[in-house]
């Protein structure tokens, strides 16, 4: 074949989503990738890490058969670089019998809840990251997985607030005059925001920064405020209460489109500048500044993140936080409101492509369990366990772990409890994946998957309205394979008959999109099918065109909204049924400097995203490391911290807590505030002492749909006695 060009989707789990163009040559080898540039939002460039995306297709490292553990190797961590020589090579037709063998066998003996599938966005195309997969283990029976490690409190406080998962369209940015980047690190997560920003900030816009750590994006905005970790919930209800104090609110707007406000009142009062500031550590002129420049300013914008509900009372953050543009009506104008994500505006037909009904067919006839992600080191250990806790009415121990898309035992809180699960010699784990990795090395069965190269797929995005065909670009490697190939070839091993195992993945795509019903499509993939999108060159915008004064598209110009009361709603009262507070407040976190535990452990602790690594994705190659090297095992202290412990710049630093202690170099550089230490997430295998940050946080979930607390994590730090290796790499 000549050499071509396709147009793939870069799937990993980030807001931009971005088309990417890869260059195949005559011998079917990929030689070259660039940002596409008829995407609006692309624009032509992609971010450092997918830039070198070859070097991670390529890598020597992929896994390229599937493989098994060899007899009487342990469970446990294995050098970096080694691991193969803990497993042995089967064939695929070795490897599915196998699990479908033991897996048959645990459900027959244990029960199917006894099973648990683990995955999360390794890949976000539509059909990798959920679809047979799902009717897979609905088939099975499986013990349901509860996917609440990243978004799901904050995309439920905006759907309580808004009812939908929408938000201020990227391309509308440039118009904006103030822009509030609230727990949002654009430069490091979400680059393709950022030319429209630097657009706004041409045409004479402020960029305002809210962030307990200085980003490269706090580094470069025209006001940086590092407020304390955990407290935004508290600066979002002072500057309502200014901005309702002041008069500054649309009154119009929040008569016509919102409900509540009376209740709100109420609360706001409890929240004047003074304590607001002594809660958040931001003087009570800079508040009232801050609420007098969004009130005043219009187009006004907040890019809000996820950061800000990684922590105990991130749910009432995120819903006061979402409540102010309805507070000023800056949904009104074209370039102001809010963006948390856009996700919910890609209406794939999620019941064809997971097929829940299949679950009644399985031997429980019933819905199975649901298990929180969150809480994996509790679902592998104490579950179930009637010796460690575990209640009779919680369904059966873990005994099979089914994990695909994700690497917990990097990535999910309280590793040590994690660990501990994996290590069960009595768990059968099978790991689906394109390299070692920290889980990996826990596997019984370790099957090789695809990149995004190496397979088709179709996507949407959290940060931008296109929706995009994904193109194989090149053969699977070795004899890798898609989790949608996976979990087809499981189905038929384990003798379920139905025909929705055998779709293919061109079905799969337009059940994903309705295209061969358009009656039934959703009007805002009006026409759209794989064709068209090939046709379009790979992307096509929603159709907005036909929603009411939605050109330009203003998601929440007027009502009605899709809550149950179609307005606005400060107060909700579904969450009152529930028992949780229904409007927003502050509570002190548990571990913060605002509780007792503060005195054990006095330091704010934020286990950080890495910039050039996407969660604990790249670390492992060479060239991404290096790009991160300033960074690789250290740990951010402000000087007053570090003085006050006799540490200085370099040295090796124990930071602890009752979870665990982990090894890492000191580095006084401006990042953070006195009170607050900060380090990134990495491999536990390529960091010194063989842990990550996961060590040190909680299983503690959060106040709204069970999200982890990542960022509300109390430590102490020492000088370390003990003599570390000194790895320069690692520096
Ligand atoms: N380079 C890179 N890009 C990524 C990722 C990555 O790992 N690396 N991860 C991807 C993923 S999984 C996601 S979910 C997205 C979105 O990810 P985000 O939610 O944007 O990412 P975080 O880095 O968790 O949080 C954003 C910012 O919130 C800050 N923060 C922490 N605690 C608080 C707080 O209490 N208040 C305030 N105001 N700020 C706080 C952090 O310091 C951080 O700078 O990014 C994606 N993009
Ligand atoms: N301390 C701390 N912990 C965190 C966070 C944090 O900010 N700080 N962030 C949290 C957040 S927001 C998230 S989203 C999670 C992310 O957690 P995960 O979703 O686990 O994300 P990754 O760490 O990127 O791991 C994804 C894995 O999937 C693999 N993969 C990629 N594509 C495919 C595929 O097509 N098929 C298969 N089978 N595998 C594939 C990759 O090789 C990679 O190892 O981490 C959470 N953990
Ligand atoms: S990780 Fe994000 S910014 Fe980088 S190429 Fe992928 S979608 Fe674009
Ligand atoms: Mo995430």
């Amino acid at each position: 074949m000549p050499s071509r060009t396709v147009h793939a989707v870069c799937s990993h789990d980030c807001p931009d989503s971005c088309g990417v163009l890869v260059t195949i040559d005559e011998a079917g080898r990929a030689t070259k990738l660039r940002g596409d540039p008829s995407h609006p939002v692309t624009r032509g460039f992609l971010c450092g890490k997918v830039a070198k995306y070859l070097d991670r297709v390529y890598s020597p490292d992929r896994l390229l058969y599937p493989m098994r553990r060899r007899a009487g190797v342990p469970k446990a961590s294995l050098p970096h670089g080694r691991e193969s020589e803990s497993f042995e090579r089967i064939s695929w037709d070795e490897a599915l019998d196998t699990i479908a063998t033991r897996l048959s066998a645990i459900a027959q003996e244990h029960g199917p809840e006894s099973i648990l599938p683990y995955s999360y966005a390794g890949t976000i195309g539509v059909l990798n990251y959920g679809s047979m997969d799902r009717r897979f283990f609905h088939r099975l029976g499986a013990s349901q997985l509860d996917r609440t490690i990243c978004s799901e409190t904050g995309g439920q406080a905006l759907i309580s607030v808004y009812g939908r998962k929408l938000g201020t369209d990227t391309e509308a940015f440039p118009q904006a005059k103030l822009i509030i980047a609230w727990a949002a690190n654009i430069h490091g997560n979400n680059i393709h925001l950022w030319p429209f920003v630097e657009e706004a900030r041409r045409n004479g816009a402020k960029l305002v920064v809210i962030d307990p750590y200085a980003t490269r994006t706090a580094r470069a905005a025209d006001w940086h405020i590092p407020i304390n970790p955990g407290t935004d919930s508290a600066l979002a209800l002072g500057m309502m209460h200014i901005i309702v104090r002041d008069g500054l609110f649309d009154q119009d707007y929040v008569a016509r489109w919102t409900c509540g406000f009376d209740q709100l009142r109420e609360r706001i009062a409890e929240y004047p500048p003074e304590y607001v500031s002594a809660l958040t550590g931001i003087s009570a002129a800079d508040i009232e500044r801050l609420a007098h420049d969004y009130a005043t300013t219009t187009p006004a914008v907040i890019r809000l993140n996820y950061g800000v509900q990684r922590s105990d009372n991130g749910g009432a953050a995120t819903r006061a936080i979402a409540m102010l543009p309805a507070l000023t009506g800056a949904w009104k104008h074209y370039g102001g409101g809010l963006q948390l994500s856009t996700s919910g505006a890609f209406k794939w037909d999620k019941t064809a492509l997971e097929r829940p009904d299949l679950a009644q067919a399985s031997p429980l006839g019933r819905l199975a369990r649901i298990v929180n992600m969150s809480v994996l080191g509790h679902a592998l250990t104490e579950l179930g366990n009637e010796a460690l806790g575990g209640k009779p009415e919680d369904g059966p121990p873990v005994r099979a772990l089914f994990v695909y898309n994700s690497n917990p035992a990097a990535v999910a809180p309280d590793q040590g409890s994690v660990l501990r699960g994996l290590a069960r010699p009595d768990l059968f784990t099978v790991v689906h994946e394109q390299f070692f990795t920290d889980t990996s090395d826990y596997a019984d069965i370790l099957l090789p998957a695809t990149t995004f190269f190496e397979h088709k797929d179709i996507q949407g995005a959290y940060g931008h309205y296109y929706v995009q065909l994904s193109e194989q670009a090149i053969e699977p490697l070795g004899e890798a394979r898609s989790n949608v190939w996976l979990f087809s070839q499981l189905a038929q091993r384990m003798g379920f008959t139905e025909p929705c195992f055998r779709d293919t993945v061109d079905d799969l795509i337009a059940q994903a999109l309705r295209s061969g019903d358009p009656d039934q499509q959703h009007p805002w993939l009006a026409g759209v099918t794989a064709d068209t999108l090939h046709a379009a060159g790979g992307a096509q915008r929603l159709r907005f065109e036909d929603e009411p004064n939605q050109q330009p598209f203003l998601p929440f110009a007027q009502g009605p909204f899709q809550t149950p009361s179609g307005r606005i709603e400060f107060y909700s009262a579904t969450l009152a049924a529930e028992g949780i507070d229904p409007l927003p407040a502050f509570r002190p976190a548990p571990e913060s400097r605002h509780a007792a535990a503060s005195e054990r452990y006095p330091l704010e602790f934020l286990p950080r995203k890495a910039d050039n690594y996407m969660n604990s994705t790249f670390p492992n190659l060479p060239g991404h490391r290096q790009m991160e090297s300033a960074y690789n095992g250290v740990l951010e202290m402000h000087a007053d911290d570090a003085t006050a412990r006799g540490i200085a710049d370099g040295d090796t630093v124990d930071v602890f807590n009752d979870r665990g202690s982990l090894a890492l170099h000191a580095h006084v550089n401006g990042g953070v505030r006195p009170g607050v230490v900060a380090a990134r997430l990495d491999w536990n295998k390529l960091s010194e002492g063989g842990h990550n940050v996961n060590l040190l946080t909680s299983q503690r979930l959060n106040d709204l749909a069970g999200g982890p607390v990542f960022y509300s994590v109390l430590v102490d730090v020492r000088k370390s006695s003990a003599s570390h290796q000194n790895q320069t790499d690692l520096r």
